[in-house]
């Protein structure tokens, strides 16, 4: 895992830190943020259970549980040796811990962060960050005093796998979780837990299929995928708690599958980070393509009026002395300071305006050449619609006069990162983890005979890869 953390480390720090630094693409992720501890979101209506299911995965009363909405914190709860609780402004102040990015959301948020470590075993593998309840009707903009869905995405963003908890109550993905699904996850399903909690609360079969019906109605309107993902239905134990009806044995192997996944985020956490990598490449690419090729066609119009304009004035002042129009030399010294004047003042300006306006038949133009693997138009056209609004922005700003050329080597390295060495890396990664599971389970292995290797298709899911790289690994 340290090599893939080095690798990963050295495609960062070159070709892409420089290049997106040339083109001002976004920032590649810090050091810091790279060895950050696997990170699990947990998300959900207020009263869903997140806090519960923490303290139960902990077996200590860290978070404060109930059914009023009164935790509105967002809660990094991590390993240490004491149990010691830290404030927002510490946290998000203190350069060792990967939080640093939350400050630019505000003081109100600040002032919503807390930091607690325990010496719970579990949290040795994996940081959890409990949440604060979404709350179902549609609130006014900022009525949390920030950008709740921005922070939410920060976070989910960084996190190995975001558990998204609903219960029997509120199983409906209104409001702010509607807002959520669609502002803050996505792009990142491939990350995402749905739970359906506090099963125990169902009577009998009618309420259950009430609430599960009415969670996959209300997901299927935000989550834009033709199957419906896994829902984890299950329950945390309690001491007291009414007993259904139900057979609670497969919401019990529901919490035991939920809390496998959980022990597997530090190998995903890997596989994520190869995952970001490539996306950050790939959005790179044509931010930087796009960009360079329109700076080239400016600097060819450029060069083009320079030269008409070095080819006419000296005709015609060689015109002048020959027909001995002597008086004609100042006349044409002043138009040649007045068309200087307005090419770089009036027409160059314009001319990059309009170039900046054709960035999307440049794109398309790119495609047909030599950069696009072809059975990915749809893909690659998504993600340019992503990319475009930095890329027209820094366009603007900055000029594309300014932007160096980029070298065919450039182009080269990067092509080559993208298309062969991070699915290279990938694979890598999936067999060394094979390598790893077939250790792990030699002693079944010798205790039970067992000597058949484990396929592809056995392997957790987490070890399957994203539709796009497949597409680019096979799709050729
Ligand atoms: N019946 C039942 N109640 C639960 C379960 N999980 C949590 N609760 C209760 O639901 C209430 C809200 O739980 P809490 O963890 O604070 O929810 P949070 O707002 O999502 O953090 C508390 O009163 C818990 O005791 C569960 O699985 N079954
Ligand atoms: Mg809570």
């Amino acid at each position: 895992m340290e090599q893939f953390a080095d690798m990963i480390r050295e495609y960062y720090s070159d070709p892409l830190g420089p290049l997106a630094k040339q083109f001002m693409f976004r920032r590649p992720p810090t050091v810091g943020e790279l060895q950050r501890p696997p990170q699990v979101l947990l998300l959900g209506n207020h009263s869903s259970g997140k806090s519960t299911f923490v303290n139960y995965l902990l077996g200590i009363e860290v978070q404060k549980t109930g059914v009023a909405p009164t935790d509105d914190n967002f809660t990094i709860i991590t390993y240490g040796p004491h149990e010691t609780d830290r404030d927002g402004p510490s946290v998000v102040s203190n350069p060792d811990l990967p939080y640093e990015g939350l400050r630019h959301f505000g003081d109100q948020l600040v002032s919503h962060i807390r930091l607690k470590l325990q010496p719970a075993e579990l949290l040795r593998s994996v940081t959890l960050i409990d949440s604060p309840g979404m709350i179902d009707e549609a609130k006014e903009e900022n009525g949390r005093g920030f950008d709740f869905p921005g922070v939410v995405r920060w976070f989910a963003e960084r996190a190995d796998l975001v558990m998204v908890f609903f219960d029997p109550d509120k199983p409906g993905t209104t409001g702010e979780t509607l807002q959520v699904f669609k502002e803050s996850l996505n792009g990142i399903d491939h990350k995402l837990l749905i739970v359906l909690n506090k099963m125990d609360q169902c009577q009998n079969l009618h309420d259950f299929a009430r609430a599960y019906g009415a969670l996959c109605w209300n997901l299927g309107k935000v989550i834009p995928r033709k199957d419906l993902p896994m829902i984890y239905n299950t329950f945390v134990p309690l001491e007291g708690k009414q007993k259904s009806d139900l057979p609670m044995e497969d919401f019990e192997k529901a919490r035991g599958d939920l809390i496998d996944a959980l022990h597997r985020a530090p190998t995903r956490r890997m596989d994520n980070q190869i995952t970001q990598m490539q996306s950050f490449a790939e959005r790179l690419r044509l931010h930087a393509f796009v960009i360079d090729e329109a700076a080239r066609r400016y600097r060819r119009s450029r060069m083009r009026s320079y030269a008409i304009l070095a080819f006419l004035l000296p005709t015609l002042a060689a015109g002048a002395l020959v027909t001995g129009l002597f008086a004609a030399l100042p006349v044409l010294a002043v138009i040649a300071v007045v068309a200087v004047t307005l090419l770089e003042f009036v027409f160059l300006p314009r001319k990059r305006k309009r170039t900046i306006a054709q960035f999307d038949e440049i794109f398309e133009g790119l495609h047909d050449r030599e950069l696009l693997v072809r059975d990915r138009a749809e893909d690659l056209r998504a993600m340019w619609e992503e990319v475009r609004p930095r890329a027209h922005e820094v366009a603007e700003k900055r000029g594309l006069q300014s932007f160096a050329k980029m070298s065919r080597l450039d182009r080269d390295v990067l092509n080559e990162l993208i298309e062969d060495c991070i699915p290279k890396l990938r694979s890598q990664l999936y067999d060394a983890l094979r390598d790893v599971s077939i250790d792990a389970s030699s002693l079944s292995e010798v205790l039970l005979g067992v000597e058949d290797e484990p396929t592809v298709e056995e392997l957790p899911p987490v070890l399957v890869a994203p539709a796009g790289w497949r597409l680019l690994r096979w799709g050729k």
